[in-house]
């Protein structure tokens, strides 16, 4: 009888113990957490929306401008999800040689995204194309007959219509021209994954070409809009003669591009960012660079519409005052993330918080940078009282029980 009751005692016991860890355990699985340590702040990066997985992916981007920038590149991919408020580095297989002032983006109908050339680490380019895989993690490099030259500070954005990747404008520095000087290019180039066919188009309407500038693709008018940039070198000349403050609008099918005038427009800048709200069928322009400004670095939320071929000031409340950064519309969550850039207050090391942007309501948020607890004795502070609840609740159920 006595060994009896003892036994109760034991399981009782148990039992309470199991429970407690359940609990303990189910407060770690359900708590929304970035990886500890979190991922570094970027600039120069690419960044793009893969619709299939609902994530952001983030590609390469320096690090620093401590010095040269290039001593910080980094060819990371990062897949952030806006769902949960969550970094996942992917720690892909393989990869390419351009880093930074690159370009990439993804095919929806192959799922893969798709990226061409920029600058190395140690400042040299190539004109390699590579495709990632985002449920491999693995870069693959294609072998078309012909590509675009090297360059870096080229747009790429893909036509879903038309199952196409295009590629407008960037310069490569002197190195790579017996003049010395920097080559500007104007060409405009299709990029086909599942023939892995790149074919220069020599469209009609643009004759000149942009570096800098940022391109997206409007999916309900079949259009790339594109904005910003600069014409010349060397970039930092005087005279906003360099720089461009155009729409211009690529019809693949029609093969021409489209000086779209608007009497309200955003200043020119570079460095800014884009992207294709598909809910609102809004282009959304944030931020950039305004050289030749008192203050060059620009806080504004811009909106182009393309069918009414209007742009319009948003002013929300508040915004972030960022260059050298990127945005992707997370159509799953009707956002748009912002993610990297620098500013005034900011100018060496890149921002590392997540910022969301919802046009509907014309409304930023800052997402909270919550790290992961790391297996730490403080852990014990949460599990230890939680055992000794349970504990005493054990021994007065057992004491009545005697009773
Ligand atoms: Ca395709
Ligand atoms: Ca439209
Ligand atoms: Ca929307
Ligand atoms: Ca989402």
């Amino acid at each position: 009888m006595k060994n009896k009751k003892h036994k109760n005692k034991v399981i009782l016991f148990i039992s309470f113990l199991f429970i407690t860890i359940l609990c303990s355990a189910s407060i770690n699985v359900s708590a929304q957490c970035a990886p500890n340590p979190y991922p570094s702040g970027k600039a120069g990066h690419s960044m793009i929306y893969d619709t299939l997985n609902d994530v952001i992916i983030v590609y390469g981007g320096t690090t620093s401008f401590v010095g040269d920038y290039k001593d910080h590149s980094t060819y990371d991919v990062l897949a952030y999800d806006c769902n949960n408020n969550n970094w996942t580095n992917l720690n892909p297989i393989g990869q390419p040689n351009g880093s930074s002032w690159t370009a990439i983006a993804y095919d929806s109908e192959s799922e893969k995204l798709i990226q061409f050339s920029g600058v190395a680490p140690d400042g040299t380019y190539s004109d390699d194309t590579w495709i990632f895989d985002y449920v491999t993690r693995t870069w693959t490099k294609a072998n078309p007959n012909a590509t675009p030259a090297i360059r870096h500070n080229h747009v790429m954005a893909y036509d879903s219509e038309s199952d196409v990747v295009i590629l407008h404008g960037g310069i490569a520095h002197n190195e790579y021209n017996p003049t010395g000087e920097y080559i500007h290019y104007n060409d405009t180039w299709a990029y086909d994954f599942n023939s892995d066919t790149w074919t220069n188009m020599n469209p009609s309407g643009l004759d000149v070409g942009l570096a800098e500038a940022q391109m997206v693709y409007d999916s309900e008018s079949d259009r790339m809009i594109m904005f910003g940039g600069y014409y010349t070198q060397p970039y930092d000349a005087p005279g906003p003669e360099h720089y461009s403050q155009e729409t211009w609008v690529y019809d693949y099918n029609s093969n021409t591009w489209e000086n779209v005038t608007t009497t309200i427009h955003p200043d020119y800048r570079i460095d800014h960012a884009l992207a294709y709200d598909s809910e609102s069928d809004r282009t959304i322009l944030i931020g950039g660079w305004q050289l030749l400004a008192n203050s060059p670095i620009v806080s504004e939320t811009w909106i182009f519409d393309y069918n009414t071929q209007t742009w319009e000031n948003m002013n929300p409340s508040s915004q972030p005052e960022r260059y050298g950064h990127q945005i992707a519309y997370d159509s799953e969550s009707d956002l748009v993330i912002l993610f990297g850039g620098i500013s005034r207050t900011q100018a060496s090391v890149p921002y590392d918080l997540i910022y969301t942007y919802d046009y509907n309501s014309n409304n930023w948020t800052a997402m909270s940078k919550v790290l992961c607890p790391t297996p730490t004795p403080t852990s014990f502070i949460v599990v230890l009282p939680m055992l000794s609840l349970f504990s005493i609740l054990a021994v007065i159920v057992i004491r009545r029980k005697r009773n």
